[in-house]
């Protein structure tokens, strides 16, 4: 992508509305604009971060069996009364009236509708276990949208629901669920620990919160310094085969939320040095609340003996809008973003330090084709503009590789290779730069992506 011809609206000071670092640079970076409070509009280079990070939640997904359908953002009133929600949900659900004044709502989870249509469709515990997710906008009217896409009003949330026959089958999925959540943060770049959570409106008495550890993070969180290290399954991991081993791990040791905090054991449990307490983010909920929907619902199917049996559910969800903010929450430094390789909008960004001069337009134009038929994305600085501009702005947006063309190197025959995250710098041949670069699309990060 040729900047000259892009749309990437940046702001040179921090906006004022903003308080925390990851707000101030999401606006000043050009990835989002605020609309109303707590809703905002993506532009073009925040949609393709949005993007990926859906995309590897939904490659995670699909990894441990779930199954993608999409609902719709809004629901009717009458299934909401089904479950007994529709009163107890408060202000923080947006209710509309439509022209035959009938109450809708635009959906701020999708428990009823799941439900509804799982209800209507399957008959038979032959049809069970089945996870079954999509992504799809919410609408949360808080109390105090803040922190930008952290809490805001309208998000963008991955939110599955699984169905099973029994209490032990069901307990089977949500460690699916446990374990593909630890897969899908720490792809993104993200150390996540799951914590002993309370399960709130969605009710249930199983839930774990996926906390980023970061010291903006809403929630105080208490753990064990071992998980903080504990290392997440690789992408060969069997979900059809025994994860308890897994979950044992990363649930035998200390980890809760500050509502599900208890001093007294966290002291007795944990010694001293060992004790963590910090500030995070939460990416993640899973639940697991039984027949608390299918019993007022009539979600039942046929058992094994004839008999009707009610499905046993749970729902786990991922803030993925959220996430854009909790990312760069975890990973930016004094210039700007710094974006994970798998999350971030473009691979490379090659800036030409004198767009008009003919020689390094040329060499700029034929680095631009050479990575792009390597499978690289670019963004490619080749607008008229001071070169100490060019370079604050491609450090400020945080891809992870910054190409130099200058008039100086191509004299030498060279060009200058710049690693964001850690600024080293490396002037290398053509070819050679072209050949490092073309190594890191092919590194295992990226492997499925
Ligand atoms: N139905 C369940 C699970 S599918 C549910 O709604 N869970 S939740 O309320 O915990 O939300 C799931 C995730 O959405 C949270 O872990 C969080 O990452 C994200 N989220 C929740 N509220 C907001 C908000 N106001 N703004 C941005 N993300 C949010």
């Amino acid at each position: 992508m040729r900047l000259s011809r892009y749309f990437l609206p940046l702001l040179r000071d921090d906006p004022k509305e903003a308080e925390i670092l990851s707000h101030k640079l999401m606006l000043r970076a050009g990835l989002v604009r605020q609309s109303s409070a707590g809703i905002y509009s993506w532009l073009p280079l925040g949609l393709r971060v949005l993007s990926k990070i859906e995309r590897i939640v939904r490659e995670e997904q699909d990894r441990a069996g779930a199954l993608e359908l999409l609902m719709p953002t809004i629901q009717p009133a009458e299934i909401w009364r089904e479950s007994g929600r529709y009163e107890v949900y408060g202000k923080e659900m947006l209710r509309i009236k439509d022209r035959h004044e009938r109450d809708i709502l635009y959906g701020p989870t999708n428990e009823e509708l799941i439900t509804q249509i799982f209800r209507d469709s399957v008959k038979s515990y032959k049809e069970l276990p089945r996870i079954l997710y999509h992504i799809q906008w919410k609408f949360r009217d808080e109390i105090r949208p803040r922190f930008g896409v952290m809490r805001g009003r309208e998000f963008l949330m991955k939110d599955s629901y699984s169905f099973d026959l029994t209490v032990e089958d069901a307990r089977l999925s949500y460690n699916k669920m446990f374990v593909s959540y630890l897969r899908t943060f720490n792809r993104m770049g993200l150390k996540s620990i799951p914590m002993a959570a309370e399960s709130g409106p969605i009710g249930g008495d199983m839930s774990h919160e996926f906390i980023v550890l970061a010291d903006t993070g809403e929630s105080e969180v208490f753990c064990h310094r071992d998980l903080v290290k504990l290392e997440t399954p690789g992408a060969d991991l069997d979900y059809e085969g025994d994860l308890s081993p897994i979950i044992r791990a990363w649930t035998s040791k200390y980890a809760a939320t500050s509502e599900k905090h208890d001093a007294a054991r966290f002291a007795s449990e944990v010694l001293e040095n060992h004790r963590v307490t910090a500030r995070g983010i939460e990416v993640g909920h899973i639940f697991f609340f039984g027949t608390k929907y299918s019993e007022p619902m009539g979600c039942k199917v046929q058992g094994p003996d004839g008999g009707l049996v009610t499905v046993q559910m749970g729902s786990y969800g991922i803030g993925v809008s959220r996430l854009v903010g909790a990312i760069i929450e975890a990973s930016h430094d004094d210039a700007g973003i710094i974006w994970p390789a798998a999350v971030a909008p473009f691979d490379v960004g090659l800036i030409n330090v004198k767009s008009g001069d003919v020689d390094t337009d040329k060499v700029s134009d034929d680095l631009y084709a050479k990575l792009q038929a390597a499978g690289l994305s670019v963004l490619y600085d080749d607008r008229d503009d001071r070169p100490g501009a060019k370079f604050v702005a491609i450090d400020l947006i945080g891809l992870p590789w910054q190409l130099i063309v200058g008039p100086k190197g191509i004299k030498a025959g060279e060009v200058e290779l710049k690693e964001r995250a850690t600024g080293a710098r490396h002037s290398l041949s053509f070819d050679a730069a072209l050949h490092r670069l073309a190594i890191s699309a092919a590194e295992p990060g990226r492997e499925a992506a």
